[in-house]
């Protein structure tokens, strides 16, 4: 590479500009940003799923109808993400490729079951929590492409992580049962969740030369710490427990501590052997399948749209 050519690019980046897909570029910051974006979009698409399962069986009307919404946006951020990746060189027809071969990485927390009412609860908050402390790390980095569709991903999410909320507020004041259900899921998800910001920093490939190009804008531990922070004291607060005996917050140093997360676990979920990967990528191969011929008809030429003239 170009050694003036990557110095001019690296003080753009000082200087926080953004960078335009048609601006010059390191093959290895374009990998990265495809590498990157691409996951993300897979993980919107696929955390559709876990949800979609339950709109018919959310209590209530009103539940329902947020919950169709709430769905409906993932996917559609799933397409803002893909547009985004797109303009990096990689077809959206490639992504999706790699996405139902199971070569393709998507978020951790989508290969585990929302198994009640409550994990759907769990994800409506706390998943939903977590993605905007990341993505809104996120939205202020250098691709002016992926920051643009993160910021309206973030004010979308803004409105899930409420009606998540008081979601998880219902159950967590409700009946013994509900309280019960909710504790259950909690324990169940805190794990992913845990996992959900990527492995530590001394065993992240990627942090370093992210940061430095400003893709990333804060580190796996710093993202997971701010998390914590900010919402360890409200599942507390609501008498609920966290199923970890070390979980607290140093006074000296400002930073949550925790137990082993059990991170070989974690790679065997990131890499295809989850609870529920296989189920996962199956459903999406049957929509690509479903949907092949709408796609086939409407790459017909236009000519053979209308009725052939009498
Ligand atoms: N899951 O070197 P690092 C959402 C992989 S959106 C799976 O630390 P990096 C919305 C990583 O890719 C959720 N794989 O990686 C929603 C790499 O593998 P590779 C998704 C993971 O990139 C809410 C390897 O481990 N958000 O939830 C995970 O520097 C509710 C080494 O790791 C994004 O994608 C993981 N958790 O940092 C939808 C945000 N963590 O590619 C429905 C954008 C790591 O070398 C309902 N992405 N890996 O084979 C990022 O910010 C970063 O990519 C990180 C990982 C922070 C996820």
């Amino acid at each position: 590479e170009d050694p003036e050519m990557l110095a001019a690019f690296e003080a753009r980046i000082a200087r926080g500009e953004k960078i335009e897909p048609r601006d010059w570029m390191p093959t290895l910051y374009r990998k990265q940003l495809i590498r990157m974006i691409e996951q993300h979009a897979h993980s919107e698409i696929m955390g559709a799923l876990p949800e979609g399962t339950w709109i018919t069986r959310a209590p209530g009307f009103k539940r329902k109808l947020a919950l169709i919404a709430k769905v409906q946006d993932e996917i559609g951020h799933g397409q803002l993400l893909y547009n985004a990746a797109e303009t990096l060189g990689k077809s959206r027809e490639a992504m999706i490729n790699d996405l139902i071969s199971g070569k393709a990485k998507y978020s951790n927390v989508f290969n585990y079951p929302a198994v009640t009412w409550a994990d759907v609860t769990v994800i409506g908050f706390l998943i939903d929590a977590a993605a905007i402390v990341n993505q809104v790390a996120n939205s202020k980095g250098s691709y002016g492409p992926y920051c643009r569709a993160l910021e309206r991903i973030c004010f979308e999410e803004s409105f899930h992580l409420k009606q998540g909320h008081d979601a998880f507020i219902d159950l967590a004041t409700g009946t013994p049962l509900q309280r019960r259900m909710l504790q259950e899921a909690l324990n169940r998800w805190w794990q992913p969740i845990i996992h959900f910001f990527g492995p530590p920093d001394k065993d992240s490939q990627h942090t370093e030369k992210l940061m430095q190009w400003k893709v990333k804008m804060a580190s796996n531990d710093d993202m997971r710490n701010q998390f914590l922070d900010q919402y360890v004291p409200k599942i507390w607060e609501l008498g609920l427990t966290l199923p970890d005996p070390e979980l607290r917050k140093d006074s000296a140093s400002g930073k949550w501590l925790f137990g082993d997360p059990d991170w070989d676990l974690f790679h065997k979920v990131i890499n295809g052997q989850g609870p529920c990967n296989q189920e996962r990528l199956r459903v999406r191969q049957w929509a690509e399948f479903q949907g092949r011929w709408v796609r086939e008809a409407l790459m017909q030429p236009t000519e053979q749209w209308t009725a052939p003239a009498a």
